[in-house]
């Protein structure tokens, strides 16, 4: 484990843990049928973004995709308003018009999430160019899945990023999967962090499933971006332990491979983090217990919150323009 304060191991701990929760919870009403978007869960994908979040600065900015849950939550977005936007509520953070896909809360960072795969690379890589020309001293994070790097518009952002130096940081959460086509099926070199690099963008692989070794990896980098010496692309191995869209498990299909279910059972970013703690000593048993019922008792507020929160009226339709 990397070096780190024993007060911050705990709280990535316990951010992944309000996300888990969170998302067991979306699962568990998704019968109810009182959540009407579609759902793309990040359950086993939380160590990038608790780690990643919580190296960002408060002027930093992050852009991500429909599969946002995670993200909203690390960047300090309350499990409240998101709930009530998944039940399409005036309370939730796109006052229920934007639904699982749209996680947002620019007044915290987060910019904007798409349901078009890589549509916000350019608009993060924008806003790097705008930070840089207005001499701001922050920078932009664009999380995207490794379907994100099959499209052309990747390659523009980043071969104009790289030639202006801008501050972005392109965060590739490979879970091997776009919905059910593996990397090496749609890649012939599959070392994707390397794949920026005739374009001048510098890659760097690492273990996503350890938060620990996420926030170390991020920070370094975002300190060396806002020093000045251009975007990087950092690539964090993680599992996808959901089916694509939906509130299953889908192992069983026959487009996973056969170990896949053991490996992301045995590398769960919580167990992984659980692990590096108590080897720490740096919480017990109880902590873990303690930490539970205070998220699930958060996650019940929430919940209750989004239930009795107005959907919005029709006088909302044109209203909410967040430019
Ligand atoms: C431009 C575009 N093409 C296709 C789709 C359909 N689509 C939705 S998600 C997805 C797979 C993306 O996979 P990846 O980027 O690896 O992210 P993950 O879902 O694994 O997080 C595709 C092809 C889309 N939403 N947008």
């Amino acid at each position: 484990m990397p070096k780190l304060d024993k007060a911050l191991a705990r709280e990535l701990y316990r951010l992944m843990l309000r996300i888990r929760l969170a998302e067991e919870r979306v699962v568990a009403l998704y019968p109810t049928d009182k959540i009407q978007s579609p759902i793309h869960l990040s359950i086993g994908q939380e160590a990038i973004v608790a780690g990643a979040c919580k190296a960002l600065g408060k002027a930093d900015r992050a852009y991500g995709t429909y599969r946002g849950h995670g993200l909203f939550v690390a960047m300090g977005g309350g499990i409240d308003k998101m709930m009530a936007e998944l039940y399409g509520k005036d309370t939730g953070c796109a006052r229920g018009k934007g639904g699982s896909m749209h996680m947002v809360a620019p007044e915290i960072g987060l910019m904007g999430c798409s349901a078009i795969v890589a549509s916000t690379i350019p608009v993060a890589t924008g806003d790097a160019l705008a930070a840089k020309m207005k001499r701001e001293k922050r920078l932009t994070a664009v999380f995207f899945g490794d379907g994100g790097i099959d499209e052309g518009v990747f390659y523009e952002s980043a071969s104009f990023a790289a030639l202006k130096k801008l501050p972005v940081i392109y965060v590739l959460e490979n879970n091997g999967y776009a919905i059910h086509s593996k990397v090496r099926e749609r890649h012939a070199k599959t070392e994707l962090w390397r794949i920026g690099e005739r374009l001048g963008l510098p890659g760097r692989r690492f273990d996503g499933n350890d938060v620990y070794e996420v926030h170390e990896s991020f920070a370094k980098a975002a300190a060396e971006v806002k020093a000045g010496k251009g975007p990087i692309l950092l690539e964090y191995a993680t599992c996808r332990v959901y089916e694509h869209v939906g509130p299953r498990t889908d192992f069983k299909e026959t487009y996973h491979e056969k170990n896949d279910e053991a490996k992301a059972k045995a590398r769960d970013p919580l167990t992984v983090a659980q692990k590096a703690l108590q080897k720490r000593g740096w919480a017990a048993p109880a902590d873990f217990a303690a930490w539970r019922k205070a998220a699930l008792a958060e996650i019940d507020d929430a919940v209750a919150f989004a239930e009795k929160s107005p959907f919005p009226g029709p006088e909302r339709l044109l209203a909410d323009n967040f430019a």
